[in-house]
């Protein structure tokens, strides 16, 4: 297996980064994707934020499994995070970030408001490659202030935009996930969040397949006709055969399945998945006890 990883460059100037910018800051909205929050996360950048109030976004909520969304955020409230889910691609969700975010910097915005100070507050929106950051931005300015795109790395420079009493600070996502762990950074390609370029695409194809042949064997039987109990290479085989990707001489074409399937996934056309559990969050620092 191709070891993904990220250079301790990367994380030394995603430090620097993130140092400066919260400084520019009054408060964090550090967006995860829903379907990973923990293979998303990264505690070492959370820790620069300081005293700065941090808003969590569980974004693409709408791709996600709900009922584990909604364990996800009652743990991580109960250990005192602020959480909220979001579909940052549908309107009507920024009726609940705008009040979340309104709440997070409540106490500055009085504290402000006694001195007669009314300068909008400004909140840094964090997060690694294609989460959403850019998108979140836009709905809440009810306007295309922010360049979007379905691939990791659209964003290229900070910017601000002002929107309804925020000053907004878009990022690029050049935050490096924490995770050293294999299983978690796999699950960072399947949904978009490492650029596909220098990616073994079959084996994250493969992996995918086992992941999703023990988590969500339905959805694998539903889109593909995928009995239980195959090899991930067999399973690949069937998506191949149920999609009619075959070069001359009866061959499968694998290279074709591998992104239809990834496409698939990506495009929710599995159904809502989330690939981490209960566990992970612990793990990475998401779910922290109410008293640890
Ligand atoms: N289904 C779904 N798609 C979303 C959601 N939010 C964003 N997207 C899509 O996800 C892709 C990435 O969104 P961006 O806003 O560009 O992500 P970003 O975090 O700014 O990415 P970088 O700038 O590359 O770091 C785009 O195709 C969006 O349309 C969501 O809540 N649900
Ligand atoms: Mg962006």
């Amino acid at each position: 297996m191709k070891v993904i990883q990220w250079f301790p460059g990367h994380m030394a100037k995603a430090v620097r980064m993130m140092e400066e910018n919260v400084k520019l800051c009054d408060a964090v909205l550090f967006v995860l994707d829903a379907r990973c929050p923990a293979a998303s996360f990264n505690a070492r950048l959370l820790s620069l934020t300081g005293a700065k109030p941090v808003l969590f976004v569980l974004n693409k909520a709408d791709l996600a499994d709900a009922r584990k969304s909604d364990s996800f955020i009652a743990r991580m409230r109960a250990g005192g995070r602020k959480v909220i889910p979001l579909a940052a691609n549908l309107p009507s969700s920024m009726r609940t970030l705008r009040p979340a975010m309104e709440d997070l910097v409540r106490e500055k915005a009085e504290r402000l408001k006694a001195k007669g100070n009314s300068k909008p507050l400004r909140i840094m929106v964090a997060g690694i490659p294609n989460t959403g950051k850019s998108t979140v931005i836009n709905g809440l300015s009810g306007a295309k202030r922010a360049i979007t795109g379905d691939k990791a790395g659209v964003t290229r420079g900070k910017q601000w935009v002002k929107c309804g009493g925020f000053d907004l600070l878009d990022t690029p996502g050049t935050m490096p996930p924490s995770c050293e762990n294999q299983v978690l950074a796999r699950r960072l390609a399947y949904v978009g969040s490492i650029n596909d370029d220098i990616l073994e695409m079959d084996e994250i194809a493969l992996a995918l397949l086992e992941e999703m042949e023990n988590a969500y064997p339905m959805s694998l039987k539903e889109r593909y006709g995928i009995e239980p109990g195959l090899t991930p290479l067999e399973m690949l085989e069937s998506v191949c055969k149920k999609r009619g990707f075959m070069l001359r001489g009866g061959e499968y074409d694998f290279e074709r399945g591998e992104r239809a399937l990834i496409d698939d996934l990506r495009k929710g056309k599995l159904g809502r998945i989330t690939f981490d559990s209960e566990e992970e969050l612990k793990e990475v620092g998401l779910i922290v006890e109410p008293n640890g």
